[in-house]
């Protein structure tokens, strides 16, 4: 039996590394996964994820996530959500909900104080320094707002071949109050099926919604294809084809694992993920565009 998982960005080795400890222990797929974005969201250095990530054109730490469960298709998603310490675990707990399966704003708030989860102000002083000089800068020079941003997307695989896949980010910096990504965005920012594998994206999410590339990569999986090779077929395509239509692509970049333990990315962008299967350590590897 193979135990895995694979998350987007440097940052998420902070959680793979305790996370599969807990696979080996027994654990499963989605408390592990649960585990594992709840350190990346916690840590505070972490600009784009959880507490610390850089706020909104308001000043507002603004976050999306989501969850899903590739044994049963329960899903759940929070967008534009303000003061969640922990995004990902209201995602699981709305997972659980037979409908309200994703809230937006307020409600997801609600919902997270009526049902137990901790509240806290999501602006750290650092990130409230980088949006005052932000600020200032698009002030006095014509810059795009929108350079910051990253999502932590992973897919986890336990002993027993259950699968889940989880993404949680603070977006853009500088996005508009109640912009949203992909990232809560089922089939665009993340899909599982345990039978096959999971995907999950990270990259501008205005792109990234054209198409539900992170189904379309498990359903390839599902042909019998290794995960580089379905990512292949499913992202670099669609990339072109905006490309084709003077559309400009930005940055997508996605991970994929089988539930076999093979895994695979597709970027357009130098991009840094982390790995980690059965005994072996946590490895960051980064990768040269492609697409
Ligand atoms: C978003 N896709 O909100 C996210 C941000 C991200 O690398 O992943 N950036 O658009």
């Amino acid at each position: 039996m193979t135990i895995a998982m694979i998350g987007t960005w440097r940052m998420a080795e902070t959680g793979i590394t305790p996370a599969m400890a807990e696979l080996r222990a027994g654990g499963s797929a989605g408390d592990a996964l649960v585990t594992a974005i709840k350190a990346v969201e916690d840590y505070p250095y972490y600009q784009s994820v959880g507490y610390g990530g850089l706020p909104n054109a308001a000043g507002v730490v603004e976050t999306d996530a989501a969850y899903m469960d590739g044994d049963t298709f329960r899903l759940g998603a929070i967008a534009g959500a303000r003061d969640i310490a922990n995004p990902i675990a209201v995602a699981q707990a709305l997972s659980q909900e037979p409908a309200n399966n994703l809230l937006v704003g307020t409600g997801a708030t609600e919902y997270a104080s009526t049902h137990g989860f901790q509240l806290k102000n999501m602006l750290t002083e650092r990130a409230g320094q980088k949006w005052e000089q932000k600020r200032q800068e698009l002030a006095s020079k014509n810059l795009n707002p929108y350079d910051g941003h990253d999502t932590v997307g992973m897919v986890a695989l336990d002993a027993q071949s259950r699968m889940t896949v989880g993404t949680s980010t603070s977006g853009l910096f500088m996005k508009r109050t109640g912009r949203v990504g992909d990232s809560p965005l089922p089939g665009a920012g993340y899909y599982v099926d345990s039978t096959i594998g999971g995907a999950a994206a990270t990259g501008m999410g205005e792109d990234l919604m054209k198409a539900s590339l992170s189904y379309e990569t498990v359903r390839l999986m599902g042909t019998g294809l290794s995960a580089s090779e379905a990512l292949r077929q499913a992202v670099y395509p669609f990339i072109d084809r905006l490309t084709k239509i003077g559309q400009h692509p930005r940055e997508f970049s996605y991970v994929a694992l089988r539930q076999d333990g093979d895994w695979g990315i597709a970027t357009n962008v130098e991009f840094t993920f982390a790995v980690a299967q059965d005994d072996g350590a946590t490895q960051i590897y980064i990768a040269q565009p492609n697409g």
